[in-house]
C-alpha cells in the first residue's frame, strides 16, 4: 500500500511539474548594452543596467521588488476581460525597438469527469509586444466571458519571453497565473449518474477499487464536485443508504458532511507566490471530493455473499449552495470470498530502459484443481488524460493476450509482457509516462476476476 501510494504521488508530482507549471522562460543570451554604454566592456554590471521587460499588473506604480514575484492575479468572472500590464524598465536607446513574445493559455482539465467542470475551452492566444523608450508600457488582454453557468475556477497562465536580444525577461517576471472565480450559483453534484450496473465506485471487499484510472493533478476524477460561487462556506450532508450492503457490517461511513474550502481574495491586491490565497496544485481538493477511502471503509467479512452488495450516498441539507443534477452515487462491493483471480499488485510500473519487459503476477484465491484466465493488455480508456499519455499496443507494449494456466496447488503465476522503446511522452517531459490496462477475462467456471491492472511505462 505504502509503495503504491508513494508511486502514485511520484506520478502526480511529475504530472504537476510537466503539465501544469508554465514553461520557465529565462533570458539565454547576454543583454546587448544600449548606445550610451556600448563602448563599455560587457560585464555583470552591464546586465544590471540592461533594459528589462516584466509582466506586472495594475499596481505597478507602487514599485517593484524581485522578491514580490507578483505572479498571481485573481478576479471574478463578472470583472470581465483581464488587462495585464507589461513594462519596460531601463533605456533601449533612441530609435531602438525591443520585441517580446507572449502566450496566454487556459489550463484544460482532462479525465473521467472533466466535462462536469462546465467551462468552455479557450484556445491559446499568442502575439508580440513592441517597446521603445517612448512606449515602455504594453498590455495583454485575457478575454473573460461573464456567463450564467456555474463552473469550476478557471486558470490561465500568461508568459512572456524576449524575441529581440536587446531585452531581458527575468525569471520572476516571465510568468503569471490568473484565477477567474465564478460568480454564478453555487452547486454541489456528483460528477456523473451511477447505478448498480454502472457504479460510481466499484470496490473489492479488500478495500481496493476494482478499476481505478491513474490520477494526475490535471485529471478530474469521478467524485462530488462544487461549481460556481466559492465565497461563502458551503456544507452538504452525505447520507448513506444501505442496499444489500449493510452499514457497519459491509462498510463504514467515514465522512458525513462535504464542506469544501471557501475562497476569498481582495481584487485590489496583487498577490505573490508566497501569499496568494488560491491554490492550483490542490485542484482536486479545492473543487471536489474524490477519494473513496475518505468517504467510507469496506469491511472484509470473509463470508461468501448470497446477493450482490451495494449502497448509495445521497446529498441533502445544502447550506449556501444547491444540489445539482446528480444527487446520489452508487457504490458496489465485489465479494472476494469465492474463487477469484486478481493481481498481486494492481498498479504496475515498467521501464523499457532497464527491463524491456513488464513482470505481472496473477494470483488465484484457491489452489484446488486446474484453472485458467486470460490476461489482455489494452489501451487505458479510463484515465482519459489524452493521447499523449495512452500507451498503444504494438507501439509501447505487446498487446497479445496470454492464457495463464494454474496447475493444482498453484496460486501464483508470473508472466512477462514485452515493452517497446517508444514509451516516452512528448512534449511534456522525458520523465513522463504512458498508461495501459491489464484485463483478466475468460476465467474458469466458478472464478471471477477482481481487478483491472493499471500499468505505467517509462
Ligand atoms: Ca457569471
Ligand atoms: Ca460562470
Ligand atoms: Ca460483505
Ligand atoms: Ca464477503
Amino acid at each position: 500500500m505504502k509503495r503504491k501510494a508513494a508511486l502514485l504521488l511520484v506520478t502526480a508530482a511529475i504530472t504537476i511539474a510537466t503539465a501544469i507549471q508554465p514553461a520557465r522562460i529565462l533570458a539565454q543570451d547576454p543583454p546587448v548594452p544600449d548606445e550610451a554604454t556600448a563602448a563599455a566592456p560587457v560585464t555583470a554590471q552591464a546586465e544590471d543596467t540592461a533594459a528589462v521587460v516584466r509582466l506586472t499588473d495594475f499596481d505597478y506604480s507602487t514599485g517593484w521588488k524581485d522578491e514580490d514575484a507578483a505572479n498571481y492575479y485573481g478576479q471574478n468572472e463578472e470583472d470581465g476581460d483581464r488587462r495585464i500590464q507589461v513594462m519596460l524598465e531601463g533605456r533601449l536607446g533612441s530609435g531602438k525597438e525591443a520585441v517580446v513574445s507572449y502566450k496566454v493559455e487556459q489550463l484544460h482539465f482532462v479525465g473521467p469527469a472533466a466535462s462536469a467542470c462546465g467551462y468552455a475551452q479557450v484556445p491559446p492566444q499568442e502575439g508580440t509586444l513592441t517597446f521603445t523608450d517612448e512606449q515602455h508600457q504594453q498590455e495583454i488582454t485575457v478575454p473573460i466571458t461573464n456567463d450564467e453557468v456555474s463552473e469550476c475556477i478557471e486558470y490561465y497562465t500568461v508568459s512572456i519571453s524576449p524575441k529581440t536580444d536587446n531585452v531581458v525577461v527575468p525569471h520572476q517576471s516571465a510568468t503569471a497565473e490568473l484565477y477567474v472565480f465564478d460568480d454564478d450559483e453555487s452547486v454541489v453534484t456528483f460528477t456523473r449518474k451511477s447505478n448498480r450496473a454502472n457504479p460510481w465506485f466499484d470496490m473489492v471487499e479488500d478495500g481496493q477499487l476494482a478499476v481505478r484510472p491513474w490520477q494526475t493533478d490535471r485529471s478530474i476524477m469521478d467524485g462530488i464536485i462544487i461549481l460556481g460561487d466559492r465565497s461563502k462556506p458551503v456544507t452538504v450532508d452525505l447520507k448513506y443508504i444501505d442496499c444489500c450492503a449493510k452499514r457497519n457490517e459491509d462498510y463504514t461511513s467515514r465522512m458525513t458532511k462535504f464542506s469544501p474550502h471557501k475562497f476569498s481574495f481582495d481584487r485590489d491586491v496583487e498577490y505573490t507566490r508566497a501569499d496568494n490565497p488560491f491554490t492550483k496544485f490542490g485542484w482536486n481538493n479545492t473543487h471536489m471530493l474524490y477519494e473513496p477511502n475518505r468517504l467510507f471503509g469496506i469491511i472484509d467479512d470473509e463470508k461468501v455473499e448470497l446477493k450482490p452488495e451495494g449502497f448509495k450516498i445521497v446529498l441533502s441539507n445544502p447550506v449556501n449552495t444547491s444540489i445539482g443534477a446528480v444527487d446520489s452515487g452508487y457504490i458496489t462491493i465485489r465479494d472476494n470470498d469465492r474463487p477469484s483471480f486478481y493481481f498481486k499488485s494492481q498498479y504496475m510500473y515498467g521501464t523499457y530502459q532497464f527491463s524491456k519487459t513488464l513482470t505481472v503476477t496473477v494470483m488465484r484465491s484457491d489452489g484446488e484443481g486446474e484453472a485458467s484466465v486470460t490476461l489482455t493488455p489494452k489501451e487505458d480508456h479510463l484515465t482519459q488524460a489524452g493521447e499523449h499519455w495512452m500507451a498503444k499496443p504494438g507501439v509501447e507494449y505487446d498487446g497479445t493476450p496470454q492464457k495463464i494456466r494454474f496447475a493444482p496447488g498453484e496460486t501464483q503465476k508470473t508472466v512477462e509482457i514485452p515493452l517497446y522503446p517508444n514509451g516516452y511522452v512528448a512534449p511534456f517531459s522525458e520523465m513522463a509516462s504512458k498508461y495501459f490496462l491489464l484485463e483478466l477475462k475468460g476465467a474458469s467456471k466458478g472464478y471471477r476476476a477482481l481487478h483491472t491492472g493499471m500499468v505505467t511505462v517509462h
